[in-house]
Parts: structure tokens; C-alpha cells; sequence
């Protein structure tokens, strides 16, 4: 499994926020994700639009829960994801919630630089001690808008944010004074691979100019010492996550090919 290569280095994730892992998913195993969303209905009719602050269209489907049978929750529960997380996070991860981004050509929106403990911490989480995996479903360029993020922006802890359209930016002063400190990384991959980063990492993304969607599912974890201090929030509060191991996991994405 590559996520035991040294790439995952929890050192790396405490320097610069983030690791890459490329090939997390070999193409079979993507490519049946890929096949299986795209045509998924219940997917899209779960979807919904986050417009920025030039007016454009992001669409996501997010879930707290893990529905059985559904591959993306058998990702975001899979050991392939869930032990370089709880690796980095330096504890057990419970499940906080997943996302498809729906980066259409053309009209897919930007999303503005922000953390994502600047969202979370409202939600009664007290540490920062929480992190995503972002796996490319389809192929991430600067073209399609891919993720950029500010290498080792999150040792400046968490940033106010405040509304821009209908999405939370963080503080634009901090953000500009980051900008001029950390070096900014566009993020490209190709689909399998998978970035894990920390929630205080500052990134955002341009829009979709291109003619390529930009696909790609967002798995969050949160700590088990985090548990959040308010109950019944905009996301679950600690349960162990019960893990699914790497052949389980092949074969369900495998099997995908054959449900379209
Ligand atoms: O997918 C993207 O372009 C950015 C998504 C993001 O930053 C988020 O959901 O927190």
C-alpha cells in the first residue's frame, strides 16, 4: 500500500500541512469510482451549488453518514486512507463527513482561500487536530482548477473567516501577509492519487475554465480526543469508525464497473 512509502512521513505533515500520496488508487480501482459518479443519480440529485464571489458555480454532495454499499463511504472508511490520517493527526480519526466536488467544465467555481478549521471550529471542535484527504477522480490541473495550497500555512493557527458569496473566506489581510511568507503549490494529480492535509492549511481553487471536469472526493476526519463540546452539530460527533481493509476495498471499487 503507498501510503506506508516514506511520502507519508508524518514529519512532512507537520512541516508543510500537507502530503502527497500518488497512486493511492491504481487506475482500476478509480477508474470504477469514476464510472460509477459519474452516472450515479442519487449523487447527483443530492448535490448542491456554492456560488463564489465572481458568480461562479461549485457543486458538492456532501454526507455525514456511511451508507452501506456505497463506495464512497467504503473509501472514507478504508484503512488505505484512515491510517496515514490518524498517523498524521497523531491519534484515532472518526468519520466527519465526505464530498464529491463537482467541478464542471466551464462553469465550476472558484473556492476562496480558507481553512477548514475555520469552518469547523464553530461546530464546537476546540483543536485543530483535524485533517482531509482530497483523491482526484479525475485528472487535477491548473487548467481545470486544481487545488493550490500555502505550504506550512497552517503553523499560523486558525485564521478568522468571514462570508464572500455564499462561501467563508478567511481574513484577506492574513491571507495576503500568508501569500507573501509560504510558497503557494498548485496541487496537480492525476486520479488515484490522494492528498492528505491539515485543517489549518490555507488553500482555494480557481475557477473551471477548461473543457475537463474537475472531479474529486473529500474525505474529513476528526480526532477522537476533539470530540466536538456541542452535540447535534452540522456534523457527527465521535463513534469509532469501523475500517475496511485494502482487499475489501479493491474489490468494491473493482465491482463498480459492473453496476453501470
Ligand atoms: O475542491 C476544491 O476546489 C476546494 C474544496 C475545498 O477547499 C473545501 O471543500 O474545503
Amino acid at each position: 500500500m503507498p501510503a506506508t512509502t516514506p511520502a507519508a512521513d508524518p514529519q512532512a505533515f507537520l512541516d508543510d500541512g500537507y502530503v502527497m500520496v500518488r497512486g493511492l488508487f491504481n487506475p482500476d480501482e478509480i477508474g470504477g469510482l469514476l464510472q460509477f459518479a459519474k452516472i450515479d443519480q442519487e449523487l447527483a440529485r443530492e448535490s448542491y451549488v456554492r456560488r463564489d464571489s465572481q458568480g461562479g458555480d461549485t457543486r458538492l454532495a456532501l454526507r455525514n453518514d456511511l451508507r452501506d454499499g456505497d463506495p464512497y463511504a467504503a473509501i472514507a472508511r478504508s484503512r488505505r486512507v484512515v491510517e496515514p490520517m490518524a498517523r498524521f493527526l497523531g491519534d484515532e480519526v472518526y468519520h466527519y463527513h465526505h464530498k464529491m466536488m463537482l467541478k464542471e467544465p466551464r462553469i465550476g467555481g472558484a473556492w476562496e482561500w480558507h481553512q477548514d478549521y475555520g469552518y469547523w471550529y464553530d461546530n464546537g471542535c476546540i483543536f485543530p487536530d483535524m485533517g482531509s484527504c482530497l483523491i482526484a477522480v479525475d485528472r487535477a490541473t491548473r487548467e481545470n482548477g486544481c487545488l493550490q495550497v500555502l505550504r506550512g500555512s497552517q503553523r499560523l493557527g486558525r485564521i478568522n473567516h468571514t462570508k464572500t458569496g455564499q462561501q467563508a473566506g478567511a481574513d484577506p489581510q492574513r491571507v495576503e501577509a500568508a501569500i507573501a511568507r509560504f510558497e503557494l503549490v498548485y496541487c496537480e494529480m492525476d486520479p488515484g492519487d490522494a492528498l492528505f492535509f491539515h485543517g489549518n492549511l490555507l488553500h482555494r481553487s480557481d475557477q473551471n475554465t477548461s473543457d475537463y471536469p474537475r472531479w474529486s472526493l473529500i474525505c474529513c476526519y476528526n480526532t477522537k480526543h476533539n470530540d466536538p463540546i456541542i452535540r447535534d452539530g452540522r456534523h457527527p460527533n465521535y463513534s469509532p469508525l469501523e475500517l475496511l481493509d485494502d482487499e475489501t476495498l479493491h474489490r468494491t471499487l473493482i465491482g463498480l464497473k459492473e453496476r453501470v
